[in-house]
């Protein structure tokens, strides 16, 4: 059983509706949901004209590995009818695996611990709620640690998922 850290986001459509059955859906014999942090609203990065995000972290043990894991959240992406209009740019639904326990890859479509979550208020904020002292796995830094070191970028805590 290996624990993973996702990050889910949405800025099109019903984005409340699109992360509540994606995390419905990656539940599965292999999959276990165990917590989700807070859901915030916060500003694009990246692409700054496009709408706010809704984003939230989900806190899983699995017994896939972790292309396995890429998989799954692959086709649930797929079947809520990801549309992607621009690279960066806005989608209703967007799921990204953080972390995969301690695990370091770098492989053609898989990059973990994920390459941009260090610099992500929309990432830090909802994965501090759950784990504040989780160690990077490549800088040891915790989690608070590296969220106290950003600046910038606005996000609100909106409130449970469901
Ligand atoms: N995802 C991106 C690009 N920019 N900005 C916010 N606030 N939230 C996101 O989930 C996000 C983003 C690419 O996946
Ligand atoms: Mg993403
Ligand atoms: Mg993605």
């Amino acid at each position: 059983m290996t624990r993973a850290y996702l990050s889910l986001g949405s800025n099109l459509g019903d984005r409340r509706g699109y992360l509540a059955e994606a995390v419905r859906r990656l539940a599965t014999p292999r999959v276990i949901v165990r917590r989700l942090s807070s859901v915030y609203e916060t500003e694009p990065q990246d692409l700054p004209d496009q709408p706010w995000f809704l984003n939230l972290v989900v806190e899983l043990d699995t017994t896939l590995d972790a292309h396995g894991l890429l998989e799954h959240v692959r086709a649930i992406e797929a079947q809520l009818g990801r549309r992607r209009l621009a690279p960066k740019g806005p989608r209703t639904l967007d799921i990204d695996i953080l972390l995969y326990g301690a695990t370091l890859l770098d492989s053609e479509e898989l990059t973990l611990p994920h390459p941009r979550m260090t610099a992500r208020r929309f990432v830090l904020e909802p994965l501090a709620e759950l784990v504040p002292e989780l160690r990077h796995p490549v800088t040891g830094r915790s989690v608070s640690r590296l969220l106290g070191e950003l600046r910038g970028q606005s996000v609100r805590k909106v409130g449970p998922l469901w």
